[in-house]
C-alpha cells in the first residue's frame, strides 16, 4: 500500500506552478512553493500574487492564511515534487534546460525513498530521462525507474500542463491530463496525485509519449495559424476578403481554419515547435516553415502600415499619426511577452517618423521599449487623433468600437473592424 500524499513541493511559481500549488493547497495538502524570485516568494507569503490570473489571488490568500501554502527559495523534503520552471530557447532555437537542471539538483538533495517527482515544464522528448540520469548521479544511494524496473525508491513521471492563460484555474480542474510515467507504477502514482484536484480524465502513458504529446499540441496549433496567416497574405494580394473566405470555407463540414492575426505570441506556441525541430531537424520542414511564416507576419503588417502611410503622405497629409490598438499577445490579457503586436508598435516607432499612439486597456504604463516614442491613450482619444488606426488585438473593448465614422485608414489584423489586413 502506498502512503497518500501529505506534502508536495512545487518548484517554479509562475503561471503554471503557482496555480497548481494553490490548487493542491486548496485540497488541504501541505504545499511548499519554491522560486528563485524574491518578489514572487514575498508576495505569496503575504497571501498575494505576482502574476495576473482571475481568482488566483483569492485561492492563494486562503491557502497561505490557513497554513497550507508557503513559499521559499530551495526545495524541502516532501512526498511529491512538481517541476514547473520555464524552458526557453537559446540562440538558434536550442532549448535551454538549465532551469530544469537547477530544479532537479535542488530536489535531488532532499529526495527520500517513496518520493514521486513529476516534470511539468514543456520539454524536448527525453528530458524526463535526462532528469532521471541527473538524479542517479546526484543520489547513488537511491534507485530510479529506468534502473530498477517497477519498484524503485523514486517514481518519476512527465505530465504537461495544457491550461489557457485567463482560464487557468478552471482548466486545471476540467482538462484531461496526459500522465507519462517512466514505468506503469510511476504513472499510477502521479495520477493519484492529480486526482486530488483534476476532474478530467488522467490518461496513463509513457514519459516520451507525454513529452511529444505536449509539443505536438502546440505545433498543431502553430501550423494551423500559419496556414491562416499565409491565406491572409494571399487574399490581400488578390484583393479578396480573408475573413469572408475563412468564414465561408469553415461551413464545409470537414474544414476548420483558424484566424489570421499579426503573428503568434506568448511563451508556448511560438517556442515549443522548435523543440521538435531541434530534435529531428531533417524531419520537420512543415513545422519549421510554419514557425517562419508566423514569425514573419509582424514584418508583413509593418510593411502594410508603411505603405498606407506613404499613400497618405502622397495625398498631402502632414505629420500623420498612427494608433495601435492592442499590445498584448492575445485578447483580454495584460501579457506582453513575445507579443507580435508590441513588436509591430516598436518597429513602427523605430523606422517611421509618424507620431505613434497605443491603446492597451490592460496596462497602465508602456513598456520601456516604447516609453519615449509612443503615447498610451484611451480609445476615443486615439480615434480622434489617428490618421491610421491599426487593430492588432481583438480585446473585448475594441470589438464594441463603431468605426463607421472614423475618417482615417483602418488596418485590421483581426477582422473585427474594416477588413483590410
Ligand atoms: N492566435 C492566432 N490565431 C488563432 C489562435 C491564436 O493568431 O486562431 C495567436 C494568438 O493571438 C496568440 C498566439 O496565437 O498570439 C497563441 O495564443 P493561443 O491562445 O493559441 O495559445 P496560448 O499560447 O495562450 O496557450 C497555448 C494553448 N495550446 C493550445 O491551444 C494547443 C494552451 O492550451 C497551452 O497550455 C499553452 O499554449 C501552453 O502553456 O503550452
Amino acid at each position: 500500500m502506498t502512503k497518500p500524499f501529505e506534502t508536495v513541493c512545487v518548484v517554479g511559481l509562475g503561471y503554471i506552478g503557482l496555480p497548481t500549488a494553490a490548487m493542491l493547497a486548496s485540497r488541504k495538502l501541505k504545499v511548499i512553493g519554491v522560486d528563485v524570485n524574491p518578489r514572487a516568494v514575498n508576495a505569496i507569503n503575504n497571501g498575494e500574487i505576482h502574476i495576473v490570473e482571475p481568482d488566483l489571488d483569492m485561492i492563494v490568500d486562503a491557502a497561505v492564511n490557513q497554513g497550507y501554502l508557503r513559499a521559499t527559495f530551495a526545495p524541502e523534503e516532501a512526498d511529491a515534487f512538481i517541476i514547473a520552471v520555464p524552458t526557453p530557447f537559446k540562440d538558434d532555437h536550442i532549448p535551454d534546460l538549465s532551469y530544469i537542471e537547477e530544479a532537479a539538483r535542488g530536489i535531488a538533495k532532499v529526495l527520500k525513498p517513496g518520493n514521486l517527482v513529476i516534470l511539468e515544464s514543456t520539454s524536448p522528448v527525453t528530458t524526463t530521462e535526462f532528469v532521471a540520469d541527473l538524479f542517479v548521479k546526484e543520489r547513488p544511494d537511491l534507485t530510479f525507474p529506468h534502473q530498477d524496473g517497477d519498484a524503485p525508491d523514486i517514481n518519476i513521471a512527465y505530465c504537461p500542463e495544457r491550461v489557457l492563460p485567463g482560464r487557468i484555474l478552471l482548466e486545471l480542474i476540467e482538462n484531461d491530463r496526459v500522465v507519462g510515467g517512466m514505468s506503469p507504477r510511476c504513472s499510477k502514482r502521479a495520477v493519484s496525485l492529480y486526482e486530488t484536484f483534476v476532474e478530467g480524465t488522467c490518461v496513463e502513458t509513457t514519459a516520451r509519449t507525454a513529452e511529444m504529446c505536449k509539443l505536438v499540441e502546440n505545433a498543431y496549433r502553430d501550423v494551423n495559424i500559419a496556414f491562416a496567416n499565409e491565406i491572409s497574405m494571399i487574399c490581400d494580394e488578390l484583393s479578396v476578403n480573408v475573413w469572408d473566405v475563412i468564414k465561408h470555407a469553415n461551413r464545409h463540414p470537414r474544414v476548420n481554419i483558424l484566424q489570421p492575426g499579426p503573428g503568434v505570441g506568448g511563451h508556448c506556441i511560438a517556442v515549443d515547435p522548435w523543440f521538435i525541430v531541434w530534435r529531428t531537424p531533417e524531419l520537420t520542414p512543415l513545422i519549421r516553415t510554419a514557425r517562419e511564416v508566423n514569425d514573419a507576419k509582424p514584418e508583413w503588417v509593418v510593411a502594410s502600415i508603411l505603405s498606407r502611410l506613404k499613400e497618405l503622405e502622397s495625398q498631402g497629409v502632414k505629420a500623420p499619426t498612427i494608433a495601435c490598438f492592442g499590445l498584448a499577445f492575445k485578447p483580454d490579457i495584460d501579457d506582453l511577452r513575445e507579443s507580435p503586436s508590441l513588436n509591430i508598435a516598436e518597429t513602427i516607432s523605430q523606422i517611421s517618423t509618424a507620431s505613434l499612439l497605443a491603446v492597451e486597456p490592460n496596462i497602465s504604463e508602456l513598456p520601456a521599449s516604447l516609453a519615449d516614442k509612443c503615447e498610451l491613450v484611451d480609445q476615443s482619444d486615439a480615434l480622434a487623433r489617428a490618421d491610421i488606426a491599426v487593430l492588432l488585438v481583438d480585446h473585448t473593448e475594441f470589438k464594441a468600437i463603431d468605426t463607421s465614422s472614423f475618417p482615417g485608414v483602418i488596418v485590421d489584423c483581426r477582422g473585427i473592424w474594416a477588413r483590410t489586413a
